[in-house]
């Protein structure tokens, strides 16, 4: 038996060697080690041995099987590779074929108008100051004349996270905030920020939305160097030709406090849907900062003086590009935002 052994692993590797293809492989495993393959079948007569025959002819069996499915792993791991080989040279592979392209982001509108406020008041020599969005009731309201039972703090509808912190309704509470870090020196920022209003969502106003306050300090600051200031920012943003008009208007923060409108850019200024059929849009309010705001601020109002402005920033937008609701900018629908 020792012999037919040995017999059967010399045939059984002799047409493994000539196996030339993989699909193969499968058929000459079930032949020679399948559970009805030829040494399975040989195997059986061990139980009709001598038992002192047994034992090696046992062993025989164990090293031709482990001798067989070495050879078959063996082989297998060749004839794999060269099918790969032989299929890389049969079909190139073409490494010129273009990739799945990258989805092209862009800027926010929102992003773009700020830079393009940024960079107008840059030229003017304002810089940018941070405030934080979460502000506290005394920065937000008292310091900048408006005390708790003040009716005008019903111009701003407020989320309070609790009795001393909002989230702030505007960004003039950052004027406090450069004033305390500024002085004494005289002071020209932009502060453009998040603001949040606890108020109807309509096509004009979102509860969250931007501001870009305007704040200068210095010695014989006065109402012409803010109107200056204003028709420079128009007319460089909406064209040189615009027309300015001032209204007297109130903030609690400011003295004298005005409003500045602009010719409608739609309809230049005959009349239209947009302008309310005035011909003017409005642009800042904005005013003399008020000497208490200034006193605040640690500025002796006697000494200094200072003229501050909030201007909005989707609004403009929306008259620029004729965007009807407000709600689009941030309802994140790719089909509006790609357009700008
Ligand atoms: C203010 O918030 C003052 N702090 C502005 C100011 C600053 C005056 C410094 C004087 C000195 P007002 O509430 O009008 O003012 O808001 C200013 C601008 O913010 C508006 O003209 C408008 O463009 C924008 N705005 C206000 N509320 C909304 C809203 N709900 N949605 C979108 N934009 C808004």
């Amino acid at each position: 038996m020792l012999e037919e052994l040995e017999t059967l692993q010399t045939q059984a590797l002799a047409t493994l060697e000539q196996i030339g293809g993989a699909d193969a492989l499968p058929q000459w495993y079930r032949t020679h080690l399948g559970r009805k393959g030829n040494l399975t079948e040989l195997l059986r007569g061990l139980g009709q041995l001598a038992p002192e025959e047994r034992p090696a002819v046992g062993q025989k069996g164990n090293a031709v099987k482990k001798a067989l499915e070495e050879a078959f792993a063996t082989r297998q791991e060749i004839l794999r590779e060269a099918e790969l080989e032989a299929s890389l040279n049969a079909e190139p592979l073409d490494i010129s074929l273009p990739g799945r392209p990258v989805a092209m982001g862009r800027l926010h509108l929102t992003t773009r108008m700020l830079r393009q406020m940024r960079a107008i008041f840059a030229e003017m020599g304002f810089q940018v100051y941070e405030a934080p969005e979460v502000e506290t009731d005394e920065n937000n309201f008292e310091l900048l004349n408006i005390p708790p039972y003040h009716p005008a703090r019903d111009m701003w509808d407020t989320f309070r996270v609790n009795d001393k912190v909002v989230l702030r309704t505007h960004t003039s509470p950052g004027q406090i905030r450069c004033m305390r870090e500024y002085h004494p020196d005289p002071i020209r920022v932009i502060l453009p920020g998040k603001c949040y209003r606890y108020e109807q969502i309509t096509p004009r106003s979102e509860h969250q939305f931007f501001q870009v306050e305007g704040l200068a300090v210095g010695h014989g600051i006065r109402m012409t160097d803010l109107i200056g200031t204003m028709a420079e920012f128009a007319r460089t943003m909406h064209g040189p030709d615009r027309r300015l008009r001032i209204r007297g208007s109130y903030f609690p923060f400011t003295e004298p406090s005005i409003e500045m409108d602009m010719d409608c850019i739609i309809c230049e200024g005959q009349g239209c849907r947009i302008c309310k059929y005035s011909g003017w849009l409005e642009v800042a309010g904005a005013g003399m900062v008020h000497p208490k705001v200034l006193a605040n601020g640690g500025y002796d109002p006697a000494e200094w003086s200072g003229f501050a402005f909030g201007l909005g920033v989707e609004r403009p937008a929306m008259l620029h590009h004729g965007i009807e609701d407000i709600r689009n900018f941030y309802a994140n629908d790719l089909r509006f935002l790609r357009q700008f």
